[in-house]
């Protein structure tokens, strides 16, 4: 059934199709645009409150990197026992980062939770027990992830997880090509017409540039991590767990 939750932004033609933002308009459909296009989604939202149970530690901090709506930050303020945590959402788009403090304020935990509107790229990481990247590093400038990473390495605990969720591509064309067009099955099976692959497809070209998963590995263990392992895949979707 479709509402006005439901993303419906690529369902017309348009002449020119705009390099994808995180604006208004995406925000006020993006549970349903992240649900519907991600497959596994909420898999990963619910590992990450688990994981927040078993990694964060008494008196650290708790980073949710491109936090969006929060909803990264709700499961794991949900799911964490640790005593004098805080959580600490960014997100650079200011819709994004509006709507999140609504969304966060409306349900009760103990941790506190602050949300910062800011490039993740400018602030700093420190204290931290678990870091959370959910589908954001590839929006990073390809030349500035491996520093990013780095300060997340060196701002996490020893001990400290990270978490990152990307959407990868293969190195073997023929997978590549069959891995992406499940995707796509996976988007028409939600609901997407050919015209909304499309042109969403077009769009995200010039602003998500996906590596593959022996780059993320290699990045990982040039940041400073001692452990890392994929723990999730479905089709071209993947995330990793990363331990310092
Ligand atoms: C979730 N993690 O629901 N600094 C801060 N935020 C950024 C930057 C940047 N440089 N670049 C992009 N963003 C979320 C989903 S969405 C993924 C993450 C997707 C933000 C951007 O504004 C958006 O909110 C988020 O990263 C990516 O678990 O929509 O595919």
């Amino acid at each position: 059934m479709k509402t006005s939750d439901t993303d419906l932004i690529f369902s017309n033609k348009q002449s020119k199709i705009k390099d994808f933002a995180f604006d208004a308009q995406v925000v006020e459909v993006f549970p349903d645009m992240i649900s519907r296009s991600v497959p596994g989604y909420s898999t990963i939202i619910d590992t990450i409150g688990r994981l927040s149970q078993r990694y964060v530690t008494d008196n650290s901090q708790i980073y949710d990197l491109g936090c969006s709506l929060g909803a990264a930050t709700l499961a794991m303020r949900k799911g964490i026992s640790a005593k004098n945590c805080k959580i600490i959402g960014v997100d650079s788009s200011s819709a994004m980062v509006e709507r999140c403090k609504m969304h966060v304020s409306a349900f009760k935990g103990e941790t506190p939770v602050e949300i910062i509107e800011a490039n993740i790229l400018d602030i700093e990481i420190k204290n931290a027990s678990m870091v959370v990247l959910n589908f954001t590093l590839q929006f990073i400038a390809p030349e500035q992830r491996q520093l990013l990473l780095s300060k997340v390495a060196k701002g996490l605990n020893p001990g400290g997880l990270l978490l990152l969720s990307e959407k990868i591509a293969h190195t073997d064309s023929v997978c590549n090509e069959l891995l992406v067009d499940l995707h796509h099955d996976f988007k028409r099976a939600n609901g997407y017409s050919e015209l909304e692959i499309a042109q969403k497809r077009t769009a995200l070209e010039n602003v998500m540039l996906t590596d593959n998963l022996d780059t993320h590995l290699k990045r990982l263990k040039l940041a400073g991590f001692n452990h890392s392992a994929p723990w999730f895949q479905c089709f071209n979707f993947f995330s990793l767990i990363a331990i310092k």
